[in-house]
């Protein structure tokens, strides 16, 4: 009887052993990722750092080491040499600059863990140090804002007016800053009629995008369209706006258009504050695992891979087309 006691108890005591085995193989098979992320400054953001979570999860084979750099370049410089040394499969980096990696890309290279880049774009010598890039066409996005608004404008009557534009621009240096300020300003010198008074650096938050609207309403009484490099800004400068005393939106005195497309923006049409948003897609997280299980199947990836992107305004059924959006 005794004899049996102890044998139930010891076989328990195996299966309980093998499990944990089994579980350490398992945990040894999981394809570590870590994502060395921009930081947490709007919506956008938000979206793209839940798209990697809810990707690269346990169930779906990965461990995802995920690193908040706080808008920093340093941060994310950190967080890469840390995913080196904890000796991570992929590094993934969605770069808040685009400048100044060469360095810590060759560590990743020596170490032999492929960098693949999401979102913004790196600027290297040598494009070998990193496997490719996925994000938005940024230029395409400002030249798409631009054309918006001349035809706008035209629909309005108000093709000829001399119209004041002011930007506020992302972080500078950052891809989505650089291409959209291009783009913008590729069709601001078609139009001899158009004046850009002035671009600062919202660095993409709404509190930022507040101050840099107040300190141009301050500066230019005859704003007619402010451009916003991203949604988030788009809100603080609505908010300023209606505090000066003035209005914005269709029906008001100065229009706004923003970049990103997310939920938010939706509300503000809808609410008749803003008036167009050009998309930007932020569910990167599928499209860098599919890349990723090529990869690991010998297969080659295409270098540049721009995701679709479209634009809305409050032309549109706004209602219905958020009910069957994502993010
Ligand atoms: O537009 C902005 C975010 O790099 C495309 O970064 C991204 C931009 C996005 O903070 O909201």
């Amino acid at each position: 009887m005794k004899k049996k006691v102890l044998s139930v108890a010891l076989s328990a005591a195996m299966v309980a052993s093998l499990a944990a085995t089994m579980n350490v193989q398992a945990e040894e098979d999981l394809i570590v990722v870590g994502y060395a992320q921009v930081g947490a400054e709007s919506d956008w953001r938000t979206a793209n750092t839940e798209s990697f979570k809810s990707t690269f999860t346990e169930e779906n084979g990965y461990k995802l080491i995920f690193d908040d750099a706080q808008q920093k370049q340093e941060n994310q410089i950190k967080a890469i040499r840390s995913f080196i040394q904890q000796d991570v499969d992929y590094i993934v980096v969605a770069p808040v600059v685009e400048t100044g990696w060469e360095t810590v890309l060759e560590e990743a290279k020596e170490a032999g863990i492929p960098v693949i880049l999401s979102d913004r774009q790196m600027q290297v010598t040598d494009d070998s140090l990193y496997e490719c890039w996925v994000g938005g066409n940024f230029i395409k996005e400002g030249e798409d804002a631009g054309n918006w608004l001349a035809k706008y404008l035209e629909d309005q009557g108000r093709g000829d007016e001399e119209i004041n534009i002011v930007t506020i621009q992302g972080t500078i240096g950052a891809s989505a800053q650089v291409g959209r300020t291009e783009g913008v300003g590729n069709i601001v010198k078609e139009h001899e009629n158009w004046k850009m008074l002035d671009m600062q650096s919202g660095e993409f938050t709404q509190a930022k995008g507040q101050e840099v609207m107040e300190s141009f309403l301050k500066s230019y009484d005859d704003i007619d369209v402010v451009i916003c490099e991203n949604d988030n800004e788009a809100f603080g400068a609505i908010d300023a706006i209606k505090a000066a005393g003035k209005t914005c939106g269709p029906d008001g005195d100065i229009i706004v258009i923003s970049f990103d497309a997310v939920k938010a923006a939706f509300e503000s049409m809808i609410a008749g504050d803003l008036n167009a948003t050009f998309e930007c897609n932020p569910l990167h997280g599928p499209r860098v695992a599919e890349i990723i299980q090529k990869l690991e199947a010998g297969e080659e990836v295409e270098k540049i891979q721009y995701v679709d992107e479209s634009y809305f305004d409050t032309s549109m059924d706004l209602e219905a087309i958020m009910a069957e959006r994502a993010y």
